[in-house]
């Protein structure tokens, strides 16, 4: 097992999108196995394995409280989403310290396979359905601030500017 680095909005690594995973094997369930160590480490419910730079379709998450539930998604696809949206405060590992509200469809029925190649169904709503979205974005290059108005993206890369020349101040 191993800590992965991940990287930062706004880094352009962050913008590419990820390919399909066609290989169903014992490396596929290291990766899986190292993003889970990186996101409890690091105290999110989700990863993208594009956070991690590895520009794979794999998706982990884990909701429940003792973070004894690791899920994971692999070639994930949305193929219906719900005509209703909900507004819900999101954070990313990519973006940190930032909390800011995004309005989402409220749920989606869809379709991954497991770490087996397995294919599965899915009707997510509630938290799933908002962790499910935003990691998708991710695999799509996408970023939770991409829904946000210019001038909030803006702020947050002047405040995460601000703070990365602080650390490296104190360093
Ligand atoms: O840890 C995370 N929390 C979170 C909260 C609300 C909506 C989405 C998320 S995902 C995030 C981890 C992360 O950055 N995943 O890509
Ligand atoms: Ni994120």
């Amino acid at each position: 097992m191993s800590l992965l680095k991940i990287l930062e909005f706004p880094d352009p690594k962050l913008r590419q999108r990820a390919s399909e995973v066609t290989v169903f094997d014992n490396t596929l369930k290291t990766t899986c196995e190292d993003m889970l160590e990186t996101m409890y480490n690091a105290k999110g419910i989700g990863l993208a394995a594009i956070q991690v730079n590895i520009l794979k379709r794999i998706i982990v998450i884990d909701l429940s409280e003792n973070k004894n539930n690791p899920l994971i998604f692999i070639n994930p696809e949305i193929i219906k989403f719900s005509d209703d949206t909900k507004q819900h405060g999101e954070g990313c590992l990519s973006v940190p310290g930032i909390y800011e509200n995004v309005t989402r469809p409220n749920s989606f029925i869809g379709k991954f396979s497991d770490v087996d190649g397995d294919d599965h169904q899915l009707e997510a709503d509630g938290l799933l359905s908002v962790c499910l979205q935003h990691e998708i974005d991710h695999l799509n290059g996408r970023v939770f601030v991409d829904h946000l108005s210019r001038l909030k993206q803006e702020k947050i890369i002047r405040k995460l500017q601000k703070e990365k020349r602080r650390s490296l101040a104190e360093a």
